[in-house]
C-alpha cells in the first residue's frame, strides 16, 4: 500500500526568511504557498523529482507546529508516505502498535487527504500518510 515518500515536512520560522535557501541555494522552484487553516500552518512546496519538500510555517501561536519550533528549532517535523489505501494503511498501522492521532483521515495541503502516527509509537519520527482523492 506504501508505494514512495510524498513529502518531507520541514518546519520554519518563517517562509519568507527559508524559501530563497531552497530557491537560491539549492536551485529548487517554489511551486506554490499554500495556507492550511486546519492545521494552523502556511506551507511552500518544492518538487525534487516525485518527492515534495513541504516548508511549515505556524499561523498560530498554539499550532502543533509553533509548539515544534519552540521545544526543536527549526529542522524536519515529519515524513509523509503515500498509500493507495489510507484506512486499510491506517488498520494495518494501529494493528502493527502505531497510536494513531488521527483515528480517520483529514484533509490537507492539496487537498490530500491526511492522517497522522504519534511519534512516540514510530521510533521517534512523526508520520503522516497520505492520498489523494477520497479513499
Ligand atoms: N517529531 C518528533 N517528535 C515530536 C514531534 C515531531 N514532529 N512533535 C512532538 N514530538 C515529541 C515531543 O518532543 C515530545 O517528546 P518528549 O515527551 O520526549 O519531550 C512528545 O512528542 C510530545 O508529545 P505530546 O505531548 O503527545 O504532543 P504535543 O502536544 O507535543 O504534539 C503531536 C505532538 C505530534 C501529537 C502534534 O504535533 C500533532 O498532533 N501533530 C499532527 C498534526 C501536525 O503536525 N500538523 C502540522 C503539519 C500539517 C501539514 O503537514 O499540513
Amino acid at each position: 500500500m506504501i508505494d514512495r515518500i510524498d513529502h518531507l515536512g520541514i518546519a520554519v520560522n518563517k517562509l519568507e526568511d527559508a524559501i530563497p535557501f531552497y530557491e537560491k541555494a539549492l536551485g529548487l522552484k517554489c511551486e506554490r504557498v499554500e495556507e492550511i487553516p486546519s492545521q494552523k500552518v502556511r506551507t511552500a512546496f518544492f518538487a525534487v523529482g516525485e518527492v515534495h519538500v513541504e516548508l511549515l510555517e505556524p499561523t498560530s501561536d498554539d499550532s502543533a507546529v509553533a509548539k515544534f519550533l519552540k521545544s526543536h528549532g527549526e529542522g524536519v517535523h515529519h515524513v509523509a508516505f503515500h498509500s493507495d489505501d489510507l484506512e486499510a494503511q491506517l488498520a494495518q498501522a494501529k494493528d502493527g502498535g502505531a497510536r494513531l492521532i488521527n483515528e480517520t483521515a483529514t484533509v490537507g495541503a492539496g487537498g490530500k487527504r491526511i492522517a497522522f502516527l504519534h511519534p512516540k509509537s514510530t521510533h521517534g519520527v512523526l508520520v503522516e500518510l497520505c492520498r489523494e482523492g477520497k479513499r
